[in-house]
């Protein structure tokens, strides 16, 4: 069926029943259809015909203008909008011009069902369905839709405006829809809480404010910098009903975008592409970040060896310096997983070379032989400009070769200049930059073996603002001068003519934070093609995506193994192929706080493997906040401590109390290891964040949506961190129920309340819920060493006289390409415990796998705690344990410790206990 007016068909009977239901869900819709007087954007569009999937999933319709307005450009009509529910928890809605096809995140990028025509067969598993929990309904004219949950009935969006009942007065804009500028809102009850939209420095905390503008348009802009848009773009965001039922929107679209939020009111204006929203039904959290992540990508598992400890800096100078960083850490018996090199270690910042002198390449690679003899890894960073400069630079010849650079206007290279003086960029989106970026990423794999790649600077960041950059290609002089050799040299040398053309300046300024709030400054020009001629105005947003996903390939291709890659620009769908930081934040006890926020949405945005530069990147730390930071940093899911150049050196082994707090903090985080490892696991099945925020656990206690500056870790693991300077208590919130401090298995019962903790300068608080019970190991120096110790338990009981719990572990040998359950290479095992007053039992259960039996796991000790009477007699898989000493309990914790077991972590078993004064089971 070609893209035509659908006038031909009659319009449905079932359809227009579905305005009823509308009217039902927002009364005040009943005056939408003769509103006195409308905003200045037109009065909308009315629907002129409708068609239904024969297999019941949706409809096509035709959109038409009601009336033309000039304002932002000339309209677009007739649209064509195509529902479709893909399945009983979303609804897809896509809106776009009927007869030209218009600017799109592409397919390949974002691989997703494609907009169903009319041909449409049933395929969708919300086929004819009728346990959707998602209705959508609409008005004809004016036009707009909502979405109800059908349970309830509640409305969850509605883009028709409200009309004012004594002035008439439309509350907001039909919807809009012209070239340059897209306008759609919702009606919002004003008692919901809305999370996400970024990538965003949040002062305010978790929490969307009122009244504030969201704008979306990737930029180097530094983290410290809060409230404006950062390196990354998230169009969704999560909205949290009264009573706790929680949904998610997302409207899938890569233009520049300002996203309001009032009172009453959500509005998305956006400057190109087409109107494609996601609704997904939830109704808790995580089954929003499930929904969501099924779409736009699952997490991509992360290597074991990542969940270490890292260390980077900029302005390590050389080789030397990097050994010494080890060696400290080592001698101070700090955990180091992993050593980072910054763009010191590049030649002239040419990417894919070594310094031949501070960095030579047989050092180098001497060098990371050897971290890898001592299980420790090096990872390093390249930037996507590609220098122009030099000649025999063999990596921009083949680019070259390929024609794979971004093209000006005029069809040549697109001039730039970054660290390495003027440059060309890859363009991520052209068919042979994969075979290209893999080639120059195998090459260097041969020269150093690394374990990972640090893409920054990918947003994309140029020192230059123009659509036409040259040099003197003549005056070799001053191209010396904009080589790379100086990190100050950050100032723009190249002439640039700043562009004029519509993309450059379209009618609506988003508000972004650029230096002249142009949507070109300091980055890849708006005019400038991708392949195929896609405009960079279009696909701004994303670079950094295209090029995680360039990089995850050329990994795979030459190592064979589980890429890591940290990327600074993300993009909905980025998860899938990045792990991510939260950019250039300060060295401030603020910046300490917000990191909590801007870590908890990542991985509400589906990059769960993220975190911030610990004891911070730009200015000097003090030794209090970097002791500080190293405890919250420690539970942060990517862990690294990195610092800017020119910045004092903040390892933590440089201050005594730094290291005693680094040592105790990342001790546990080390025997957390085997729990951490498989929440990684959990989120590439489930999206399921690794940190999150409180409410994703305890959604029916609204105190929770307030609490910016504790996390939890998994499910039930809250970390309530110290985030003031000079304090050594901490005010926390404690939701219900029984919580066991980590390091010394002190409780606190709570209501739902506020408690102050004890939190001298070495210690953070860090406890787990009821009901969990964590696999762990033992602390050592690696990740590697790590995974040899024995295993131990921690199962937490709640204070009811039965109480149960359950956990779940999963390993693999942490860098195959795929994190599967599967014979031979991995093991998955479930653990459930329950206790009555004086007695109980914990089993494991494998559920698949052969990989820990292999390995010779075994579980050592096993720690219950809430269990009221010391137990008499323990049996393991029937036998009574042998020796004494073996049984430990403390009355005061109201924990028993059994130690000196030998169970297979591989092989089902039992954990038997009763307390002397029972007649249970084994007495009988
Ligand atoms: O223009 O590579 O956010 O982590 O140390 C600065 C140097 C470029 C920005 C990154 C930061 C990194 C720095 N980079």
């Amino acid at each position: 069926m070609k893209r035509s007016t659908l006038a031909a068909f009659r319009m449905n009977a079932k359809i227009f029943s579905a305005v009823v239901m509308v009217l039902a869900c927002c009364s005040s819709l009943a005056a939408a259809r003769s509103p006195k007087a409308l905003k200045s954007l037109g009065q909308g569009h009315r629907m002129t015909s409708v068609y239904n999937f024969e297999d019941g999933t949706g409809f096509v319709a035709d959109l038409e203008l009601i009336k033309r307005t000039e304002i932002y450009g000339p309209d677009i009509s007739p649209l064509r909008m195509v529902v479709r529910y893909d399945s009983d928890d979303q609804v897809h809605v896509h809106i776009t011009d009927s007869t030209q096809t218009r600017w799109e995140v592409p397919q390949d990028l974002i691989p997703r069902p494609a907009v169903p025509t009319l041909a449409l067969k049933g395929e969708s598993n919300a086929a004819a369905s009728n346990g959707r929990q998602l209705e959508l309904s609409y008005t004809v004219e004016p036009f707009g839709f909502a979405i109800t949950r059908t349970s309830t009935g509640e409305c969850l969006f509605n883009s028709t405006p409200p009309i004012d009942s004594k002035t008439g007065e439309a509350g907001f804009n039909s919807m809009v829809f012209k070239d340059q500028y897209l306008e759609i809102s919702t009606q919002l009850p004003q008692n919901n809480s809305m999370f996400g939209i970024g990538e965003s420095t949040r002062p305010d905390g978790l929490r969307l404010m009122r009244n504030r503008t969201y704008t979306l348009w990737a930029t180097d802009m530094a983290a410290y910098t809060v409230d404006v848009d950062l390196y990354g773009a998230y169009p969704f965001h999560m909205d949290i009903r009264e009573g706790g039922a929680t949904h998610g929107v997302l409207l899938l679209n890569s233009n520049g975008m300002d996203i309001y939020v009032g009172e009453d009111l959500l509005t998305y204006h956006v400057i190109g592409g087409v109107l494609d929203f996601y609704f997904f039904a939830g109704p808790s959290p995580l089954a929003v970040v499930d929904q969501y992540t099924k779409l736009v990508g699952r997490p991509t598992p992360m290597p074991y060896w990542s969940f270490g400890f890292h260390q980077c800096r900029w302005g390590y100078e050389n080789i030397d310096d990097l050994r010494y960083v080890v060696d400290n850490y080592k001698k101070a018996n700090i955990p180091l997983d992993t050593i980072w090199n910054d763009i010191d270690y590049m030649d002239a910042y040419k990417d894919f070379t070594f310094d031949p002198i501070r960095y030579d390449e047989n050092k180098v690679r001497e060098f990371v032989e050897e971290l890898h003899a001592n299980g420790q890894q090096y990872v390093l960073i390249l930037d996507p400009g590609i220098s122009v400069a030099y000649k025999n630079y063999s990596t921009l010849e083949r680019g070259l070769k390929d024609d794979i650079f971004l093209k000006n206007e005029f069809g040549n290279n697109y001039l730039a200049q970054v660290w390495p003086g003027p440059v060309f960029f890859p363009d991520f989106l052209h068919p042979k930059a994969t075979s290209w970026w893999t080639t120059e990423v195998a090459d260097f794999f041969k020269k150093v073996p690394f374990d990972g790649l640090w893409i920054d600077m990918n947003e994309a960041s140029n020192f230059c603002t123009g659509s036409a950059c040259s040099f003197e290609t003549s005056s070799l002089g001053t191209l010396g001068m904009l080589r790379g050799n100086d990190s100050s040299n950050d100032q723009c040398i190249l002439r640039c003519v700043n562009g004029t053309s519509r993309f450059d300046n379209p009618p609506y300024k988003i508000d972004h934070v650029g230096t002249y709030n142009n949507l070109g400054d300091k980055t890849i020009a708006m005019t400038v093609k991708h392949y195929n001629g896609a405009l960079e105005y279009d696909a701004h947003n994303l670079y950094g995506l295209s090029e995680s996903i360039v990089t995850q390939k050329a990994l795979q291709t030459v190592t064979k193994q589980r890429p890591f890659i940290l990327s600074r620009s993300t993009f909905v769908g980025s998860g899938a192929h990045t792990a991510h930081w939260t950019g250039d934040n300060k060295a401030t006890w603020e910046d300490l706080k917000y990191s909590v926020v801007s870590i908890i949405n990542s991985g509400m945005f589906g990059v769960p493997m993220v975190g911030a530069d610990i004891c911070g990147f730009a200015g000097n730390t003090t030794e209090e906040l970097c002791s500080r930071w190293m405890q919250m940093g420690a539970f942060y899911p990517f862990s690294r401590n990195h610092a800017a150049i020119g910045t004092d050196s903040q390892e933590p082994y440089l201050w005594e109390s730094v290291a005693v707090s680094s040592r105790k903090a990342l001790g546990l985080r080390y025997r957390l290891l085997p729990h951490l490892y498989t929440l990684m696991f959990e989120a590439t099945k489930s999206g399921a964040p690794i940190v999150r925020a409180l409410f994703f656990s305890f959604p029916d206690d609204l105190e929770t949506l307030t609490i910016n500056h504790q996390f939890l870790v998994g499910n039930n693991i809250m970390v309530s961190p110290v985030v003031y300077p000079g304090h050594t208590t901490v005010n926390a919130y404690v939701p219900k129920g029984t919580w066991y401090n980590l390091f010394d298995f002190s409780k606190v019962t709570s209501k739902g309340e506020r408690f102050v903790l004890s939190a001298p300068a070495d210690s953070i608080n860090v406890h787990v819920h009821e009901g969990q019970i964590l696999p762990m190991q033992e602390a050592r120096l690696t990740s590697a060493e790590v995974k040899k110790t024995p295993f131990t338990l921690i199962v937490a009981f709640g204070d009811a006289s039965f109480a149960s719990a359950s956990g779940k572990l999963f390993v693999d040998n942490g860098v195959d390409l795929e994190m599967e359950v599967r014979d031979g290479s991995s093991t998955f095992v479930q653990y459930f415990a329950e206790r009555s007053l004086q007695s109980g039992s914990l089993v494991g259960r494998v559920i698949s796998g052969d990989y820990a039996l292999e390995q010779g796991l075994v579980l050592h000790n096993v720690r219950l705690l809430g269990v009221a009477m010391s137990p008499s007699k323990v049996f393991v898989n029937g036998q009574p344990i042998a020796a004494a000493e073996q049984l430990k309990y403390d009355a005061n914790l109201a924990s028993v410790e059994i130690t000196g077991l030998n169970v297979a972590v591989g092989k089902d078993f039992e954990i038997k206990w009763e307390s002397q004064e029972s007649v249970g089971w084994a007495s009988q």
